[in-house]
């Protein structure tokens, strides 16, 4: 099961109460006040591990609570400090506060089955998340244009984003626990020399939050369903993502590890595939472009042998179509046009009628089910990655140097 948004809540663990004790050995009968203070409660800290690929552990664990902070004791013991709550996520991970979530307290302990969170819902769109779920193909594949209103595009655009877990190791604190209560040792002053008070532990902060996973690879893999993705994946990287005559064959994204004789490795992601009204859900909807939003290429992957009946020139204008009603910016990535199934006899006069109309854009014929044009393909994506970050730098420094 693959799982790239999940809704979770979180709680920091309570501060420990002060204690309230007073001295009392046979040497010393009056003592003094001696109540330690409680422990901090454990922070609910999120940490970015490029060894993982999807929220799955959220979906299935989604109440993340951190410990509490021990009481403290007599004879001035402190509590102990409760426990952080380490939780990993994917590298690519970003987190959106909930509307709903409350910005810090919770009142205390009791109030556990209150703070429930919702049950689980996994994504505020008309399609659950678990579209991609299951061995079974997706049973909400859905082929007919009118089936349902158009979704919007980023269904948590009403929560705030509050932080990107992009590299390895990154940590970011979600929720702060609370701190502990001081003892009554702590007040103890000439004229209130045994006080009878300590102070209560703070409540651990807590809210609702969407985990959503947006892959990070360099080259992302666009195409109607049967252009051949998942062939030229397996072509170039030793991914093996299922292959098949029929369309959304691949559900989930896939990513692959392209090596060269150098070292040098690129990471191609595969996702399902795209058609036209993919806005309008159909198909798989078009939710899994969230996962080429970060590639630093796009190859839009055409059948030039037009198995399924259609057009090369049409499914690109529908592709260009659907990536800018997606996302407007996903046209400003350097694209590479390749055309695919160029064994057969007829893509060749296609290829033909297709370059006529193209002219910019870098175009690449090949075979991946034949490994022909593979090679070529490798170094263009290489060039075409290198090139988009040494502007993407350029860029950058553009602008720091200009502010
Ligand atoms: N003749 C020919 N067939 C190809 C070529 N590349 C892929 N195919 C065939 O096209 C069909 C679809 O291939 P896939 O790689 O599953 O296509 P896809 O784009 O990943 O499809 P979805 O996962 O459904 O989006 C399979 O039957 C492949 O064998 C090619 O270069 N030539
Ligand atoms: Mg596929």
């Amino acid at each position: 099961m693959f799982i790239d948004e999940v809704k979770i809540f979180a709680r920091a663990g309570h501060g420990g109460k002060g204690c309230i004790a007073f001295l009392r050995e046979t040497s010393r009968p009056k003592g003094g006040p001696a109540g330690g203070n409680g422990g901090h409660g454990g922070d609910v800290i999120l940490q970015a591990d490029h060894d993982l690929n999807n929220l799955i552990a959220q979906y299935y664990q989604p109440r993340l609570i951190a410990e509490k902070g021990e009481n403290g004791m007599g004879k001035g013991m402190d509590g102990h400090a409760g426990k952080d709550l380490l939780v990993k996520v994917p590298c690519g991970t970003l987190v959106w506060r909930l509307p709903s979530s409350k910005s810090g307290d919770a009142s205390d302990a009791e109030t556990d089955e209150k703070l429930m969170p919702a049950p689980l819902k996994l994504s505020t769109g008309k399609r659950p998340i678990l579209r991609y779920a299951g061995s079974e193909r997706a049973m909400e594949i859905n082929l007919e244009a009118e089936a349902a209103e158009p979704t919007a595009v980023h269904t948590h655009e009403k929560g705030e984003l509050i932080t990107d877990l992009t590299n390895h190791g990154q940590q970011f604190v979600l929720r702060k626990g609370g701190r502990g209560g001081l003892g009554n040792r702590n007040f103890a002053t000439a004229a209130r020399q045994a006080p009878r008070f300590a102070q209560p532990g703070e409540p651990g902060e807590e809210g609702e939050f969407l985990l959503e996973l947006r892959i990070i690879a360099d080259v992302g893999l666009v195409g109607y369903p049967n252009a051949g993705k998942s062939t030229l994946l397996t072509a170039i990287s030793k991914a093996r993502p299922k292959i098949a005559p029929y369309p959304f064959t691949t559900l989930t994204p896939q990513i692959g590890i392209v090596e060269y004789p150098d070292w040098h490795r690129l990471t191609v992601c595969d996702v399902p595939g795209l058609i036209e009204g993919a806005h309008k859900n159909v198909g798989l909807g078009h939710s899994f472009l969230r996962h080429i939003e970060r590639c630093k290429i796009l190859v839009l992957l055409l059948d030039m042998a037009a198995t399924d009946g259609r057009q090369p020139w049409d499914d690109y204008q529908q592709l260009l179509n659907e990536l800018s009603l997606y996302d407007p910016t996903l046209l400003d990535k350097p694209r590479l046009v390749v055309a695919n199934k160029m064994d057969e006899p007829v893509a060749e006069e296609n290829l033909k009628k297709f370059k006529r109309r193209i002219r910019k854009t870098p175009l690449l014929p090949i075979a991946a089910a034949f490994d022909e044009g593979t090679g070529k393909f490798k170094k263009l994506i290489r060039e075409a990655v290198v090139e988009a970050v040494e502007v993407e730098l350029a860029t950058k420094e553009h602008k720091e140097h200009r502010s």
